[in-house]
């Protein structure tokens, strides 16, 4: 593809590890261009109704990919390292080679938020497999392709943060391990599009999503947590959970504060009886849950675990990252 975009803007890769910072040839973004937001793709940048990928490439054919929602709070990209060494994970047990360096990827997103001149969003880095051929095989797919999408999102309002969320278990098992690993953040999430269809249809906020053996699995896109006797439950990765960030941030605040997390298998039961339930995602945060198939949980409302770990989340999203523009 000849690449003239609007912006011009173009990144080359820096070649070796220790070329830290790549050559940015950015001419100064007119203010106009500022307005559209640019996307990249495969080292450079486009405006957003420029950014293509071919009809070949297997993201699309087949799913066959892999993904980061990673989110930047006060000019700073919370957990960076942690996304991309999940990315990573995600391409080598798929076998897909990530065409770049940790660090070289670190550089094209932060200076794709630059870019968009933004101190506050959300960040979608998708790695497809790569232009091929209509047959399955990968070996066709030469070279992946790195995209880069930043936004501004607000999934849920302050209001459902103070009053909490509601959900129905689904019908849709959570993809079973031995199928396809939910620890692979893949462009396959027919699975959890699924189960949202069917929240949607039941009127609940998410979806509970049970494994093959009928334990709590995940949400669509939430790890789950639940609270009983001051002690903070939620279920192994081996359940059918992806190792999400945003948990393994609760496991650092519950140690903190000094409250146990166990990884136990969850039944329904349990989370109809626990005292207080919350739900973490990169895009939902943390936030409460406070009704499963009409049982109320707790007392209702967010309880006061759940509350603390928001608000100490809410700091360390503020304080903490890699910061973009210094
Ligand atoms: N489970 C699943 C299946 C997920 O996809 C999480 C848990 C939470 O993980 P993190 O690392 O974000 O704490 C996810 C996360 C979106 C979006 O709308 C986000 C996810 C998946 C799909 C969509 O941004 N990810």
């Amino acid at each position: 593809m000849k690449t003239t975009n609007a912006g011009g803007t173009v990144i080359n890769q820096p070649k070796s590890r220790e070329a830290v910072k790549p050559a940015v040839d950015k001419p100064a973004p007119s203010k106009s261009a500022a307005k559209s937001s640019q996307i990249y793709v495969d080292g450079k940048f486009y405006a957003e109704g420029e950014a293509k990928v071919s009809v070949f490439d297997h993201g699309l054919l087949y799913g066959d990919g892999i993904f980061e929602g990673i989110r930047f709070y006060n000019g700073r990209v919370f957990r960076l390292e942690e996304h991309l060494e999940r990315l990573w994970d995600s391409a080598r047990s798929i076998c897909l080679k990530i065409p770049m360096s940790q660090r070289a990827m670190t550089e094209a997103l932060l200076e794709t938020i630059r870019q968009n001149d933004l101190r506050d969003g959300y960040i979608r880095l998708v790695v497809t497999r790569g232009v091929g051929n209509l047959g399955l095989n990968p070996e066709q797919c030469k070279t992946p392709s790195v995209i880069i999408i930043t936004a501004q999102i607000a999934l849920y309002s302050e209001e459902m943060y103070r009053k909490g969320l509601t959900v129905v278990t689904v019908a849709t098992r959570r993809t079973n391990p031995s199928a396809l690993n939910p620890a692979v953040k893949s462009l396959n999430y027919l699975n959890n599009v699924m189960a949202r269809i069917e929240a949607n249809q039941a009127n609940a906020d998410e979806a509970l999503m049970l494994n093959d053996e009928g334990n709590v699995a995940e949400c669509t896109a939430d790890n789950v947590f639940i609270v009983k006797h001051g002690q903070i439950f939620t279920p192994p990765i081996t359940a059918g959970a992806l190792r999400g960030i945003t948990r393994s941030v609760v496991f650092e605040i519950a140690a903190e504060t000094g409250i146990k997390v166990v990884e136990a298998d969850i039944t329904r039961h349990d989370v109809f009886v626990a005292d207080e339930a919350f739900l973490t995602g990169t895009a939902a945060e943390i936030i409460p849950l406070i009704k499963a198939d009409g049982r109320e949980i707790g007392t209702g409302k967010p309880g006061p675990i759940t509350t603390r770990m928001i608000a100490r989340f809410r700091e360390l999203t503020r304080e903490t990252g890699t910061p973009i523009y210094s």
